[in-house]
């Protein structure tokens, strides 16, 4: 890949599977960029930028050769896919045996040797355009699960970087880990940078039993680091949060509380509002929710005429098969529902399989009485903290499972085990006929946790591990 010398010397380089915007191909075969607004996006951007920082990562589109480039002065630097590689690297081992295989193997995983392979000569790739863009002792912060064996990679072409790997989603137990073929190949790939994060302190737990048992890593300072080769690596948990006050700022405006109305009015105004907000993934426990909500309807503890429920899912992976199937299973259960529960005009579950709006987002967590969040395994969700911070009034009530990395810091939500139908069940009649002074004690502590702990924080305390100081001039 070409980068002229003006597009490189990167003081501080961000590296994720994706860019922070996405290249479209349009139907008269030109391309465009679209930007693609996310938590890390806005989190990392001011401080790319107060940094003339860059950001390596895939633009979205297989097969697409396209050359780095300055926006606002953030440089982006593509790496190429092709749709093999897409097939393999991103869909096969990231997302068919990575993602089930750290999610508590709720959908079996798939252990395919070209799938590896393919993975590693993609790591290899990043590695490659990274050494490439980054200036000497520059700091790199590689992201996520599909980059693990970047660390180590990057630091055998550039061992002056300083590099932190960070990790979305869960980091399993060693039991589940230890079917991976690739075990020890992705532990010393992660061995490779100066500090792994994680968001809670059983996975950073469980990856230094793995070091020490795998990779001959040896006991450091304490239990937030081990030694390997002579060198440090520190581990910790860095739990990621959203930007809360913005969100928060959102949530009162006049449009979006205006629209909050106008869902409930378009619902036909009834008395409770259940919500469900997910990507469409099986860890997500979208069938849980359901079937919790079908069983109450059936034993008639709560009536459709005056409780409905929505569910919000973005349309996720849908190459994948798990993923094809899951949206079968749930799209008949709502259909079962509706046919059974609904009237002409009063659907008992209104499903949209829709990646909606900001505004429009804030404005259904102010219509919920009833927020479920209820994922088998979840690396943190940002969802549970999301409608904390859109409720300002104090009202609102959240289910949260205790499998969600959330659960840790929201201790005032009415944590479930996802597993327990009867107890998702009365987790939700719990929620339904909640006191009124009780819910708003239970919210305003879960919003002096989300309020207090944004998504710069998060990404602040992280960098300060790391090592690397405040850009000149910054007064946080
Ligand atoms: P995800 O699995 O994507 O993230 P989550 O943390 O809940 O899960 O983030 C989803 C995001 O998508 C939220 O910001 C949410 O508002 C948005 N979203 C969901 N449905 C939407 C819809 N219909 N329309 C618009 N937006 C929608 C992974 C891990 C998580 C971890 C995050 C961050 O799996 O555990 O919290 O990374 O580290």
């Amino acid at each position: 890949m070409p980068t002229g010398s003006a597009l490189s010397d990167a003081e501080f380089v961000v590296v994720a599977n994706r860019l922070p915007v996405d290249l479209e191909k349009l139907p008269d075969g030109t391309q465009r960029w679209k930007r693609s607004p996310g938590g890390l996006v806005t989190a990392l951007e001011p401080m790319l930028r107060s940094r003339e920082g860059a950001w390596v990562g895939w633009p979205g589109l297989a097969d697409a050769e396209v050359e780095p480039l300055v926006e606002d002065g953030l440089q982006l630097h593509p790496v190429m896919l092709s749709s093999q590689d897409v097939e393999e690297y991103y869909e096969g081992f990231s997302n068919g045996t990575l993602w089930p295989l750290y999610h508590d193997v709720v959908a079996p995983p798939a252990f395919h040797r070209h799938w590896w392979q393919s993975y590693v000569r993609v790591n290899q790739r990043f590695a490659e355009v990274v050494a490439d863009v980054a200036a000497k002792g520059a700091t790199v912060w590689v992201q996520d699960y599909q980059l693990q064996l970047l660390p180590a990679a990057l630091r055998e072409l550039r061992p002056d970087l300083r590099i932190g790997f960070f990790l979305h989603i869960p980091f399993p137990p060693t039991e589940l880990f230890m079917q991976l073929p690739w075990r020890t190949r992705i532990v010393e790939g992660l061995l490779g940078a100066d500090l792994v994060g994680f968001h809670t302190p059983g996975g950073a737990r469980n990856f230094r039993w793995l070091a020490t048992r795998l990779a001959g890593a040896s006991p450091g300072h304490g239990r937030t680091e081990v030694v390997v080769d002579g060198r440090p690596v520190k581990l910790g948990a860095y739990p990621i949060s959203i930007d809360s006050a913005n969100l928060d700022r959102l949530s009162r405006t006049p449009e979006v509380l205006e629209r909050a109305k106008q869902i409930r009015s378009d619902l036909g105004d009834p008395e409770r509002v259940v919500l469900g907000v997910d990507r469409l993934d099986y860890t997500k426990g979208i069938d849980v929710r359901l079937r919790a909500f079908e069983e109450l309807l059936v034993e008639g503890r709560i009536d459709s005429e005056d409780t409905v429920m929505i569910q919000l899912a973005t349309p996720s992976r849908e190459r994948v098969e798990h993923y094809q199937k899951m949206r079968n299973d749930i799209e008949q259960s709502v259909g079962r529902i509706n046919g059974e529960y609904a009237r002409v005009g009063h659907p008992a579950v209104h499903y949209l399989h829709q990646a909606l709006p900001r505004e429009e987002l804030a404005a259904f967590f102010v219509a919920a009485d009833v927020m479920l969040v209820t994922p088998l395994r979840d690396g943190m969700n940002l969802v549970a903290k999301e409608y904390v911070a859109c409720r300002h009034d104090n009202g609102g009530a959240l289910v949260l499972s205790e499998f969600a990395g959330a659960a840790i810091e929201l201790k005032d939500a009415i944590l479930v085990n996802p597993h327990d139908t009867d107890g998702v069940k009365n987790a939700l009649h719990a929620a339904l006929t909640l006191d009124p002074d009780e819910g708003r004690r239970r919210m305003r502590a879960m919003r002096r946790q989300v309020m207090g702990h944004d998504v710069d924080r998060w990404a602040r305390s992280f960098l300060d591990a790391l090592g690397l100081p405040p850009p000149e001039g910054s007064h946080s």
